[in-house]
């Protein structure tokens, strides 16, 4: 059957006369300032990456989506795709109303007609979205710990796409890819999606699929939001840029993709063929654990290897796009070349390099071999991640008042001081709170933060080479986690808790400040009148009953050694 060639798709921008006009009018509306994640959502529902969708969620849809993973008119849709809102504005906010969807910046990008406002029933959205209501999966950590509790629902005028300033030549619209495949007259177009640099197994698999599919390839990453902890996307968009020359580029194109990622394995399979389909391909490959999230809070995965394969393939036909499945890649040292490891002949040499693995390497400065990867990816790689004893990172005390935290971190300043070779700060919880955070109390809503601005500091100290150590009491593991998350995206960070128990802490009171929350003259009091979560996967834990500090600072200088943030 003759393939149709490609028609544009509906966008959700209005004539730019009407733009103007529309953002004058949008000054004396209320106005929502989107978060990054909202953004990449916004820009797809515009552009058409999102088709059929034509604007937020309403509750409807939204509960259908949850539920059989189809709109309320039953078109298959597998994301909810939501705008949420903090209480405080959507109280403010009612139904019919208009309201100015802003970037970071302030600057309009959209119009939203609001048509319900509703709050989700956010366990059940990550039981059936995500598979489990497991924090461990970085999707439902997002939903609980920073999405706002109230969703806005209706339909978008657009007024303009978000502004990139980075790899403009690079990004296309749906129907820029769309023409540009009608102008070469490419009517079978498989793309690849990836959010990892290309490495040697990516390359075959790639061109196996491109020839299976008998297509042109399109080679698609993500660069809006990817899993935390990902090789950032002006790195991996240098790497892809690195080895383009491996590609015919009669035959294969690169374009980026704005999206956010929620690593919903199947789901977010059968949501990332929605949008290639859209951006006019024709197959899509999935792979071994697309999308996967890795794993939960038992250790175990969440999904099954090759679930998003099944998934698509049942809905295959619905999404109006092929898949070319693929089993994972190894190198098979006999034959010099990559296979899928089904497909390789009993008593074969297999070499395979985890991202883990890679990691390590990178971390370490250790050989990454040829077979693996190209050295031009490599080195772009080591340039962005020099090994662990040259970057910066954050070392976090956490344990209650008085616990010995500002001491044993005090001790530690002095002692890699004394080593050299890169900056120290201290982020002791008393200095913060003078030079940083004077106006707050001990409310959770304060302490959060609190602890959030020193997580901040901290990930910037360590995105710049520098030691961060923060010593602040930090009694909530949600918050801790996030500041993890913050500073984990340019370096190592290692929590030590300084489990000192509540009694002994008493007993030293060395500021008073038990006896005086004890009598009630201090409220909120950390272990006494509030909370103290005790982390359960610390780097490590100090105990400094009957301890020198001089012990417990040379505890975590051995942890620093055995990470290899310091050199040995
Ligand atoms: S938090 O929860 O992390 O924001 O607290 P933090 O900023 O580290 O607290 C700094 C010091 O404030 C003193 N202090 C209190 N601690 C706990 N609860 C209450 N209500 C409180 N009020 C004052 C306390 O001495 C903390 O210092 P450290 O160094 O931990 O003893």
């Amino acid at each position: 059957m003759p393939i149709q060639p490609l028609a544009p798709i509906p966008e959700l921008f209005v004539s730019y006369e009407s733009a103007q006009k529309l953002k004058t009018e949008a000054a004396d509306l209320p106005s929502w300032d989107m978060t990054p994640r909202q953004i990449c959502d916004l820009e797809l529902l515009m552009n058409g990456g999102f088709s059929p969708l034509k604007g937020f969620l309403t509750e409807e849809d939204y509960t259908s989506v949850v539920e059989t993973m189809r709109l309320a008119d039953g078109t298959l849709w597998p994301m909810p795709i939501t705008l949420d809102v903090s209480q405080n504005f959507a109280d403010g906010i009612e139904p019919g109303q208009d309201i100015a969807l802003r970037d970071q910046e302030g600057v309009i990008l959209a119009i939203l007609s609001v048509g319900d406002k509703y709050t989700p029933d956010k366990a059940r959205e990550a039981e059936m979205v995500f598979g489990a209501d497991d924090i461990a999966h970085p999707a439902v950590n997002y939903l609980h710990n920073v999405a706002g509790p109230v969703y806005l629902g209706g339909a978008i005028t657009g007024i303009q796409p978000p502004v990139h300033y980075d790899f403009r030549a690079r990004r296309d619209t749906p129907n820029e890819l769309r023409a540009y495949f009608r102008k070469l007259g490419w009517r079978r177009v498989v793309a690849f999606q990836t959010r990892n640099p290309l490495h040697r197994a990516h390359q075959e698999l790639t061109f196996r699929a491109a020839k299976e599919a008998q297509a042109n390839l399109l080679i698609h990453p993500v660069v809006g939001m990817t899993k935390p902890g990902d090789i950032d996307h002006f790195t991996r968009v240098r790497c892809y840029e690195a080895v383009l020359d491996q590609y015919p580029s009669a035959t294969t194109t690169m374009s980026l993709l704005n999206l956010a990622m929620r690593m919903a394995g199947p789901r977010e399979a059968v949501w990332h063929g929605l949008i290639r389909k859209n951006h006019g391909c024709s197959h899509f490959i999935v792979g071994r654990d697309h999308a996967g999230p890795g794993k939960n809070s038992q250790g175990e995965d969440f999904y099954g290897p090759y679930d998003a394969q099944d998934l698509f393939k049942e809905y295959a036909e619905e999404i109006g796009i092929e898949m070319v499945p693929f089993k994972h890649m190894v190198f098979v040292q006999e034959r010099a070349e990559y296979q899928p490891a089904d497909e390789v002949a009993e008593g074969s040499t297999v070499l395979n390099i985890s991202g883990t693995e890679l990691r390590r390497r990178l971390a370490e400065g250790l050989e990454i071999p040829d077979w693996f990867s190209f050295p031009a990816v490599v080195a772009e790689l080591r340039r962005t991640r020099p090994p662990r004893s040259q970057q910066g990172f954050t070392v976090f005390f956490t344990g209650l008042s008085g616990s010995g935290k500002s001491t044993i971190a005090n001790a530690m300043m002095v002692k890699l001081m004394e080593m050299g070779g890169r900056p120290v700060t201290l982020l002791d919880g008393d200095v913060v709170r003078k030079h940083l955070s004077s106006e707050l109390g001990f409310s959770k809503e304060h302490r959060d933060i609190n602890i959030r601005r020193i997580g901040y500091v901290a990930s910037e100290i360590t995105k710049n080479g520098g030691i961060a150590i923060c010593a602040p009491i930090a009694p909530y593991t949600a918050t801790r986690r996030s500041v993890r998350e913050m500073v984990e995206a340019y370096g190592a960070f290692v929590e030590v808790h300084v489990a000192t128990s509540i009694e002994e802490c008493e007993r030293r009171d060395r500021k008073g400040l038990y006896k005086l929350a004890r009598e009630g003259k201090i409220k909120e009091f950390t272990g006494i009148s509030d909370p103290y979560e005790a982390p359960e996967a610390a780097e490590l834990v100090v105990d400094t009953e009957g301890m020198e500090v001089d012990f417990c600072a040379q505890q975590v200088l051995l942890k620093l050694e055995s990470m290899g943030l310091i050199a040995g």
